[in-house]
Order: C-alpha cells, then structure tokens, then sequence
C-alpha cells in the first residue's frame, strides 16, 4: 500500500521529494487541493472541512498512512483526522523549538500562513517552547499565490520577499523557519535576500525533515514499512494536475498523473 501525501495545493511536493528520496523503498499518492488553494487565509472551520476531505480521498485510495504536509491543514485538522482515521497520521508544525536551540544569537523569523499563525494550536507551541521573546511572526498572506504556479523563479517572489522584511530590515536575525511548507521551494531565495537584509546567521529551519524522519519511524514500527521495490508516485489533484507533474520532473521524480 502507498503512503498518501496531501496539500492545499503544490507547497506539500517539496515535503514528498525529501520524502522520495529517504525512503526509496515506498510508492507515494500525492492529492493536491489546488481548486481550493491557499487554505491559508480560510477560516477555521473551512480549513478543517477541506483537509478532512483531502484526507478521505487519500484514504479511498488505500493509503496506510496519510501525512498531511501542510501546516495550515495541520493546524486547524490534525486532531479531527486522528479521531476519525486508525491509519498513522502525520503531520507538520513549524520548526520553532530547533529554532530556538540552535544556539545563533538574534530573533527569530517564522514565515507562515495568516491562519497558522493566527491558530491555537501554533500559539500553544511557542509558550511550550518559551521563546516568544525572540520571535517575529511574519504572516506571509499572498505568497502561496505565487507559488502556485510552479515558477520558482519568478522576480515577484523576491520582490514579495523584499517587501515583507522591509519593516524589519537591519535587525540580528539568528534563524528563519518555514512554516509552511510552499516556502521550501523557495528558501534559497529567503536565505539569500536575508543575508542582503539582516545581520546574524539567518540559519534556514524547515519542519519537512523532521516529518519525514517522524514518517519513517512510525512506519517502522507500526510494520507497515516497505522493503521494496518502491518509488512509484502518483499525483491527483482538484484542479489541473499537470503542474504537480512538472515540479516533480524538475526534481528528478516521475510521477503519473490520476484522475481525480
Ligand atoms: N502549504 C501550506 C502550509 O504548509 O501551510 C499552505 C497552504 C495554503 O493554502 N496557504
């Protein structure tokens, strides 16, 4: 059986190539929500309406675990899913308490969406790891838009990125966390346009790795994990599916292309 993989839209491929690639021995069903995309200025209610359906879709397919890359679906859902679903699930939160281990000296940045970081349940992380001190919550409203698309090139991007950290320019930043899991496709160009901006390390941390660890454990020993052969991808999505298809290509994985 696959592992299912779902996202408000493309942002949770960046979590199922590092997962690809840890664990070739597993085939992978990735079902991207992009009719509905971004989750991330929805209310609450409409997030977790919208992940559970993601997650039934993953689950009629057969999945033996369903891992929902996206911290906004995470936030608002996480808990529902677990009531409803014996399957492991698994799933993401920003990475603020490596963040704030790290040792760098400066504030830290934690780029997400607007309902993550508006939601109970990333605000109890920050008190249990006691670092609000530290940190600069940077709603990132509108960059998932362009991100979408595919082109992570795209000069709006850095202009996007600019314009967000005008406000906070020439500050020590000792980290920055993506807490959303489009953003990873781009946090070379987040790191490079931060050293141009801040002074300190601005050391990049992503919770994807920590996900795919946490999946491979679970697996492991639940005995659901795979010796293989594995590798094989399927992609599904709500609207055009294509796209999904061309970022996986772009990063040396082919996938086939389901109807949803
Ligand atoms: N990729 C999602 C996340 O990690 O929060 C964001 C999705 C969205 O729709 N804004």
């Amino acid at each position: 059986r696959p592992v299912g993989f779902f996202d408000s839209g493309v942002g949770g491929l960046s979590v199922l190539c590092h997962a690809v690639q840890e664990m070739p021995g597993e085939n992978f069903v990735y079902y991207g929500d992009s009719a509905h995309a971004p989750y991330g200025t929805k209310s609450e209610e409409e997030i977790k309406e919208l992940s559970l359906q993601c997650g039934e879709f993953l689950f009629q397919k057969g999945v033996k675990a369903i891992v929902m890359a996206c911290n906004t679906a995470t936030s608002a859902a996480v808990i529902r899913m677990r009531e409803k679903y014996r399957i492991p699930v698994i799933s993401i939160e920003p990475a603020v308490k490596p963040a704030s281990l790290c040792g760098n000296s400066g504030k830290i940045i934690v780029m997400a969406t607007p309902a993550t970081i508006a939601g109970p349940r990333y605000q109890g992380l920050v008190d249990r790891v006691g670092c609000r001190e530290r940190l600069i919550d940077l709603p990132c409203g509108g960059l998932v838009e362009l991100l979408e698309g595919g082109d992570f090139e795209n000069p709006a991007i850095a202009k996007y990125l600019r314009e967000k950290f005008a406000g906070i320019a020439g500050q020590e930043i000792g980290a920055i966390v993506m807490g959303c899991t489009h953003y990873s496709f781009v946090s070379g160009t987040i790191y490079r346009i931060a050293r141009e901006m801040f002074s300190g390390e601005c050391r990049i941390f992503d919770g994807m790795y920590g996900m795919v660890r946490q999946l491979k454990k679970i697996l492991r020993e639940e005995g659901l994990d795979n010796p293989g052969p594995g590798g094989k991808v399927r992609v599904y999505s709500s609207s055009d599916g294509e796209v999904y298809r061309r970022i996986l290509q772009a990063h040396g994985i082919e996938a086939e292309l389901g109807e949803a």
